[in-house]
């Protein structure tokens, strides 16, 4: 879908992003310490809390005509009409002509959701009850492995959409999961990534989930392979497939060729992103860690954030907020980066997770028409919990030459409280440092206050902080299921709210397709018996024949 006016020949050349420009020149070299000066109520005012989070956004490089500028923008890009048009299922995934649903996943029964005239709602529900009826059989120990012992281990084998989504979910509910059994995740072609995840398992006790959407990725069914052979090899029985493997796709045929029971499959949509899916049957190893109560919990957190986003004055609502202060940012303040900065531990595979979910979605570089774009598109996320990349990458982020937003995300309480040396507990000396780092960030060290603390004049340049660098903060109360799945929505939101303004499909992903043919010539070129001729260009030749050689002397025992 392209946007409604025909006579918008582009993003820049819009009146409203014109006049974000000339706003620009003007703002530009506002400093955040003046404009918390001029309006000592501005850490209260430029907050929104809605849904149980509490998003401080009075750090962003923004005045109130910034935003007012930003909401003309969207509206000029028909940002709420395309809102409308994702959650009433319009092929808005145009160039593989598809809805864009996951919204879907997490409706209420009592929705209707029509794909192509077929309300959808009903059948998410379906694979929902009978997820639920499999998990509950397998946490109870009613579903038995081929020998009869219960399945104490659970291996959730996928890649991309089909694995980071269940990894960052295991690990942000792991307070919540059943502690007696292990969760693991195998997603890498490298065989290694197999083979630690299995090398202690009983295969007795061990239940495989492979999942993939399509069914047919190189990773995921050589990996599901290797499952099968060790599985089989240690219950001696082919027959033991059927009790030790699940699956999760849209590919029916696929995976009974596999040798899956169709029965034990659980299906999902092709009107679901694979980066939009952890919400999905997808999710199967969540529910089965965390159980089939806590996974609706979690839908529900989702569904709020849907709802918030669906229905909220675009000045109050959270995602809009977030993806208009991105580009903001991004095509503006000419920030390349953001660093997604999580102070709690459950959250460390957050940033890998946001990583696909934004760059997968908004590195683009073409409109939905097909013209390449003269603006910057989707920013390069990255991050780590804190504190630790306060002791290692933080630097660059006060000092550096560049400027990168950051978004710190906190809890007011732990689920792991422990008593800190010298008062307050460690969640409080946690906070503390969230806390700090945005003030620090915002605000700087003059060379002035530098100097009043006796700093020889040769380190005052090193030892001074210019300030003014941007940063959100989120707070919620606790991390939940429920909080979890809106804060996950709070990003897939803002993602697409970037993608709208860009004029990209943010749904599809043909980027990665290049090197996956590559790789298609380049395997039978590495396996030949005899080296065949190449005609790559003289790298890709001479590398092909320096592995080839390697292994080759590796295996013959000359290295
Ligand atoms: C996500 C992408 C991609 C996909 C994987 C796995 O949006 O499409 O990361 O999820 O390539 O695909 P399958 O689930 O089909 O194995």
């Amino acid at each position: 879908m392209s946007r409604p006016d025909p006579t918008q020949a582009g993003l820049t050349t819009l009146p409203q992003w014109q006049a974000l420009q000339q706003h620009f020149a003007a703002i530009g070299p506002l400093q955040l310490r003046e404009l918390f000066a001029a309006d000592p109520q501005r850490g209260e005012r430029l907050v929104i809390e809605d849904i149980g989070l509490y998003l401080d956004y009075s750090k962003q490089r923004v005045d109130a005509d910034t935003l007012r500028l930003l909401r003309e923008l969207a509206v000029a890009c028909a940002l709420p009409q395309r809102i409308e048009a994702m959650f009433r299922g319009d092929k808005i995934n145009s160039t593989e002509g598809r809805a864009v649903l996951h919204v879907a996943l997490r409706a209420p029964a009592t929705e209707k959701i029509l794909v192509d005239g077929h309300d959808v709602v009903p059948d998410v529900h379906e694979v929902l009850d009978r997820m639920a009826a499999f998990s509950e059989r397998v946490r109870s120990g009613a579903w038995l492995g081929h020998t009869g012992k219960r399945i104490r281990n659970v291996i959730s084998i996928g890649i991309g959409g089909s694995d980071l989504g269940p990894v960052m979910a295991y690990e942000a509910l792991r307070d919540y999961s059943r502690r007696d059994m292990t969760f693991r995740f195998v997603s890498n072609v490298d065989s290694t990534d197999f083979a630690e995840a299995v090398r202690d398992l009983d295969a007795a006790e061990t239940l495989f989930i492979v999942c993939s959407k399509t069914f047919t990725t190189l990773e995921t069914l050589s990996n599901a392979h290797a499952a099968r052979a060790w599985s089989v090899a240690a219950l001696g029985d082919e027959k033991s497939v059927a009790k030790h493997f699940v699956a999760v796709s849209t590919n029916a045929d696929g995976v009974a060729k596999f040798g899956i029971d169709t029965a034990n499959m659980f299906g999902f949509w092709d009107w679901v992103g694979g980066r939009y899916s952890m919400d999905s049957s997808i999710g199967l190893s969540t529910m089965l860690a965390i159980g089939a109560d806590g996974f609706r919990e979690m839908l529900a957190g989702f569904h709020a954030m849907d709802e918030h986003f669906r229905h909220a004055p675009l000045e109050k609502n959270l995602p809009v907020l977030m993806g208009m202060l991105a580009v903001w940012n991004n095509n503006f303040l000419d920030a390349a980066t953001v660093a997604v900065l999580p102070y709690e531990q459950y959250l460390k595979r957050f940033p890998a997770y946001l990583q696909q979910l934004t760059m997968e979605s908004n590195g683009k570089h073409v409109t939905l028409d097909g013209a390449t774009v003269d603006y910057n598109t989707g920013p390069i996320y990255w991050g780590e919990p804190g504190t630790n990349g306060q002791h290692s990458f933080y630097q660059l982020i006060h000092q550096g030459t560049r400027i990168v937003p950051c978004d710190f995300i906190g809890f007011g309480q732990t689920l792991n409280p422990l008593p800190a040396q010298g008062g307050g507990d460690q969640h409080d000396l946690l906070m503390a440092n969230l806390i700090a780092q945005g003030e620090a960030l915002a605000f700087g060290k003059t060379a002035g206050e530098v100097r009043a603390e006796g700093t020889p004049e040769a380190l005052v340049p090193h030892r001074m902080f210019e300030g003014n660098r941007p940063s959100t903060t989120i707070l919620a109360a606790k991390l939940t299921p429920h909080i979890l799945g809106t804060l996950i929505a709070l990003y897939e939101h803002s993602v697409f709210v970037q993608g709208v303004i860009w004029d990209i499909d943010s749904f599809d992903q043909w980027g990665v397709e290049l090197g996956k043919q590559l790789a298609k010539t380049t395997i039978a070129e590495l396996v030949a018996a005899h080296e065949p001729k190449l005609a790559h260009d003289s790298s890709t030749n001479a590398l092909i024949r320096r592995y080839r050689q390697l292994r080759d002397d590796a295996i013959s025992g000359k290295a």
